[in-house]
Order: structure tokens, then C-alpha cells, then sequence
């Protein structure tokens, strides 16, 4: 919900923490099911940057709208998409978000503002764009948000997509979360500046660089860009810095990262790191945040075991939902 103080209090840190903890434990998971064998997808892990859509959330409202990427299980997961039909469509099972016929790169909801997840690197931007004109015309108060990665700010869609947000003052917000790798090329041999942000310069817009593993950091940086866009004033160039620490995909053995490197970023996991701190600073009990991460296990126990029992899609859906009058 939409919140007008500039410190979170402790309901909202834990909230923060909710959601950060229910990524982390989907995400370890997720990959035990793919590694059994029960489920054979491919598979790209957001372990590491779960604080940027934890806090993102707290400034949306369920309508807002959101664009996200292959790497996007964490953005919809804080977005609220139920976890049962989130599985469930990772599964390919009629359940899913999208009946099946999307999977896992491919995840719609637009109860919860789930607009777009894409695997075209770059194309989410336009995109938003578009959903973000759409609002401003229609006057619904909606704000966008659209997560890509350092890699997709190469992209020419990228620049347009700011350049044109820019100029109609859309209510649109631009979330890069740079976990400084694309595939297996470090930052610095694919993009010539130094910060992702630097480049809103070109496109007249605030671009704000932040610690995208910082919960509190992070709830500022996005309370002020989301309340941007829904003043009317314009987009916003969110560069949030974070790690990837499972690789591009699932057996990617990260070989091409320093093993120093890697190392240091463990050694900062965000998720027990701010559990550590709400404890410590918040004075909150460790053991209801056993609880509430207990309850998430719980969540997540009953959400593989709802896709794994339910359905194929039958081979009648290949015809459905895809011309606005059904075909016979
Ligand atoms: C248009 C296009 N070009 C190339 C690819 C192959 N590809 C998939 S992910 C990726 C790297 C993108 O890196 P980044 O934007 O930093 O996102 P991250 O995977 O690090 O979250 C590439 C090149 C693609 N999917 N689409
Ligand atoms: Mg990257």
C-alpha cells in the first residue's frame, strides 16, 4: 500500500522480510524439485536479489502493473501471485496462471498486475511503455513498474522506451537490477558506463542508483520513484545493485566469476543478514520469524504438491485464448 513517511516501521520491514524469505525458501525449492527430477524446466534463480521486489511492493497497490523477465519468479512472487498457480504453471498444468500454455518464462496474472514476463531480452520495456500510455489515457492511477536486467539496458528498446516515457511524463518506473552479469559476461566488458543510472541523464529523468540489497535503502529509493509516477510527473531510471548467486541458469557453475567475488557476495546474503538485523535492532523475537518462515514452508509445501497432482492442459486449449471469438 501506498505509505507518505520516509522510514519503514517494523510492520513493514516484516513484511518486507515476508516476502523475501517466502523467494528464498521458493526459490531452494524450486530447484530441489528440478534436481529430483519432478520437474524438467529450465530454470533462472533470482537467490540473491530477493530484497528489490520485496520492497518495490510495499509502494504498490494490486492493480499497479508489472513487466518482468525470465529471471522474474522473485517479481511475482512480491507482485502476490497465488503460489499454488505460480507452480502450477511452472508445471505446465492446466492450473497455472495461464492454463499451462505459458510456463515458466511466459508468467501472466493480471489479478495481481502480472501484465507481461518475457524472455526477449529488452522487450518488457516497450511494453510497459505501452501499459504505462494506457494508464495516463484512461486516468486509472495505475503505476508500472518493469524489472530487466544491466545486460537489457544495451538493448535499443531500452533507450526508447525511456526516451519516449520521458517525453509523455508516463507513469512508468524502470527497475534495473544490475546483479552485474549478463549471462556469462561481467558488466564491465558489455556496457561503457559506469552506472546504469547515468544513462537517465540522456533521457532527462532522475536515475537513482541504490543498494538493491539494502531493504530500507531500497523502500526509499521506491517510494519516491513509484510516488513520482503517480503524481503525473514522469518515469524514473531505478538501478538497484545486487548478485546473482545460482548462475545464469540452473547448472551454470558460475566458472566465469571470480571465485573471490562470489564469495564476498555469500558472505552478504541479504535474506539472514536482515533477519539477523530485525532481531538485533527491531528487537523482534527470533522465534516468530521461525514461525513465519515455517508458515511459508507450509505455503510452499501445499503449492508443489497442488501442481504436481493436477492436470496436463488438454490438447483442445491449443485453440483457446488465442483470437478474441474462440475457434470451434
Ligand atoms: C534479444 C535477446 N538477445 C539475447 C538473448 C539471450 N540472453 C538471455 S538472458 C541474457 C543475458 C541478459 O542479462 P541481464 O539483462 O543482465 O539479466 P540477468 O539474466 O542478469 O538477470 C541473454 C543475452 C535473449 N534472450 N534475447
Ligand atoms: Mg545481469
Amino acid at each position: 500500500m501506498v505509505t507518505g513517511s520516509n522510514a519503514p516501521d517494523v510492520a513493514t520491514l516484516m513484511r518486507i522480510y515476508r516476502r523475501m524469505s517466502s523467494i528464498k525458501q521458493n526459490d531452494e525449492r524450486m530447484r530441489a524439485t528440478i534436481r529430483a527430477g519432478k520437474l524438467a524446466i529450465i530454470y533462472y534463480s533470482p537467490r540473491g536479489q530477493e530484497v528489490i521486489p520485496s520492497a518495490i511492493a510495499e509502494h504498490l497497490n494490486d492493480d499497479d502493473y508489472l513487466v518482468t523477465i525470465y529471471r522474474g519468479i522473485h517479481d511475482q512472487i512480491a507482485k502476490g501471485v497465488p503460489l499454488k498457480s505460480l507452480w502450477a504453471e511452472y508445471a505446465g498444468k492446466v492450473t497455472g496462471t495461464c492454463k499451462g500454455k505459458g510456463g515458466p518464462m511466459h508468467i501472466t496474472h493480471p489479478e495481481t498486475g502480472v501484465m507481461v514476463t518475457t524472455g526477449v531480452v529488452g522487450s518488457g520495456m516497450p511494453i510497459a511503455t505501452g501499459l504505462a500510455l494506457a494508464s495516463q489515457m484512461s486516468g486509472d492511477g495505475r503505476v508500472t513498474i518493469t524489472n530487466f536486467g544491466d545486460g537489457a539496458s544495451n538493448i535499443g528498446a531500452f533507450h526508447e522506451s525511456l526516451n519516449l516515457a520521458s517525453i509523455w511524463k508516463l507513469p512508468v518506473v524502470f527497475v534495473c537490477q544490475n546483479n552485474g552479469y549478463a549471462e556469462h559476461t561481467h558488466y564491465s566488458e558489455g556496457t561503457a558506463v559506469e552506472n546504469i543510472a547515468d544513462r537517465a541523464a540522456s533521457y532527462n529523468m532522475p536515475g537513482v542508483t541504490v543498494d538493491g540489497n539494502d531493504p530500507v535503502a531500497m523502500w526509499k529509493a521506491a517510494q519516491e520513484a513509484v510516488a513520482r509516477a503517480r503524481a503525473g510527473e514522469g518515469p524514473t531510471l531505478l538501478e538497484c545493485k545486487t548478485f546473482r548467486f545460482m548462475g545464469h541458469l540452473l547448472g551454470d557453475d558460475s566458472h566465469y566469476i571470480p571465485k573471490e567475488e562470489m564469495a564476498a557476495a555469500l558472505e552478504k546474503d541479504p535474506v539472514p543478514l536482515f533477519r539477523q538485523k530485525l532481531i538485533d535492532d527491531w528487537q523482534v523475537p527470533a522465534a516468530d520469524l521461525d514461525k513465519l518462515d515455517a508458515d511459508i514452508a507450509t505455503e510452499i509445501d501445499e503449492a508443489v504438491q497442488f501442481a504436481l497432482d493436477s492436470a496436463y492442459p488438454d490438447l483442445v486449449e491449443n485453440k483457446r485464448d488465442i483470437l478474441a471469438e474462440e475457434m470451434a
